[in-house]
């Protein structure tokens, strides 16, 4: 009888509170790579408070061009250098390689399973190849 009373105890005092703060804590943590002329995962799916992280890569960077409203556009990164970034608002994000941004190399990251700035990142300014890129990208996102 005590036995299965400190079992509860435990349970309820213990252990379920320590779930509770894993699961407030967690956030993951997802990598886009920086490859020849082109991101991997064209499209990053995240959710609020993930962190992104683009590991170096010779040549690339990542420029941030557009996001939902409330989103403050970073600085560029440093080329040849990691970068990493925890977006809050939930939105679609668009970003593009500064010396590569003409050749398609862009990438897209819907944050928090929400595409209600689909229309304003379709009219994003894109450059050469990355025009098309842009628009085939938009045409596959989901939430
Ligand atoms: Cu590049």
């Amino acid at each position: 009888m005590i036995k299965i009373q400190l079992k509860w105890l435990i349970l309820i005092w213990v252990v379920a509170p320590m779930f509770l703060l894993s699961k407030l804590c967690y956030s993951a943590e997802l990598q886009v790579d920086m490859l020849k002329m082109s991101y991997s995962p064209e499209i990053l799916y995240s959710e609020v408070g993930d962190k992104i992280v683009w590991p170096k890569s010779k040549g690339h960077n990542v420029e941030f061009i557009e996001g939902p409203s409330g989103f403050s556009i970073p600085k560029r990164s440093k080329m040849n250098k990691q970068y990493d970034i925890i977006l809050e608002i939930p939105g679609i994000y668009y970003y593009w390689c500064t010396p590569h941004k003409s050749q398609g190399m862009i990438g897209l990251i819907v944050v928090g399973k929400n595409i209600s700035n689909k229309i304003e990142i379709s009219k994003a300014k894109a450059l050469g190849k990355s025009k098309k890129k842009l628009a085939d990208l938009i045409n596959k996102i989901h939430n």
